[in-house]
């Protein structure tokens, strides 16, 4: 079924970042990567990614954060951005209102290529531009909550919880898998119960799980 890759004891997230060109994707991911700001970045033509290591409860997660242009013409082969991925941050500018409006449109997108069982964030990034703010912190948190979505608004220019918006949505999908793991577990338990016989050792290590199946 679902594309696995054994990786040992570690865990690796595909992360993916979705959203209107010029809303920041890129300086987000260099904010989180490298602690990088760039005032001239280029429109991002194709796809990029980026690893970067965070610790949750002792384990070490390598998230897998991939980059790829808002601008139709540029962007890669949108099956190939998506596959695999168990994560996805939602960005939009506050200062630029049609880019808001667009969320629902990158939403579908997701979700047509996607698992919605997947860790999703709404992002208002430049929330450095408080005097020429066209959408509400309001507006914002009453479409996450509407469609299911952690929210938060970031500085990738001041790094206002850049690295925090990263690790909300990595500990989201650990704390998915966890639970799947700890559901077929209880799974097998009740198997082992019904048949009087023990399901056991079915090596537990592989540990990387991806929404889309090829
Ligand atoms: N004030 C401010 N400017 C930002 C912020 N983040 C990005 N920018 C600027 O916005 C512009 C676009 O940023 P990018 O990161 O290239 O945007 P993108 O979403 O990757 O754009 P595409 O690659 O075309 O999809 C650049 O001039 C950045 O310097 C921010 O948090 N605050
Ligand atoms: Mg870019």
């Amino acid at each position: 079924m679902g594309h696995e890759e054994e990786v040992g004891e570690e865990y690796l997230f595909k992360i993916v970042l979705v959203g209107d060109s010029a809303v920041g994707k890129s300086n987000l991911l260099s904010r989180f990567a490298r602690n990088e700001f760039d005032t001239n970045s280029k429109a991002t033509i194709g796809v990029e990614f980026q690893t970067q290591v965070v610790e949750i409860d002792g384990k070490e997660v390598k998230a897998q954060i991939w980059d790829t242009a808002g601008q139709e013409r540029f962007r890669a082969v949108t099956s190939a951005y998506y596959r695999g991925a168990v994560g996805a941050l939602i960005v939009y500018d506050i200062s630029r209102r049609t880019t808001f409006d667009s969320v629902k449109r990158w939403l579908d997108e997701l979700s047509t290529h996607c698992d919605t069982t997947m860790g999703r964030m709404l992002v208002g990034n430049k929330c450095d531009l408080e005097n020429i703010r066209e959408v509400s912190v309001e507006e914002g948190k009453s479409l996450a909550e509407a469609e299911g979505l952690f929210f938060m608004e970031t500085s990738a220019l001041d790094a206002t919880n850049v690295q925090t918006a990263f690790e909300i949505v990595i500990r989201e999908i650990y704390n998915n898998i966890s639970r799947k793991v700890l559901n077929s577990e209880s799974y097998k338990a009740e198997l082992s119960v019904n048949r009087v016989s023990l399901v056991n050792g079915s090596g537990s290590s592989k540990r990387s799980f991806s929404c889309c199946a090829n």
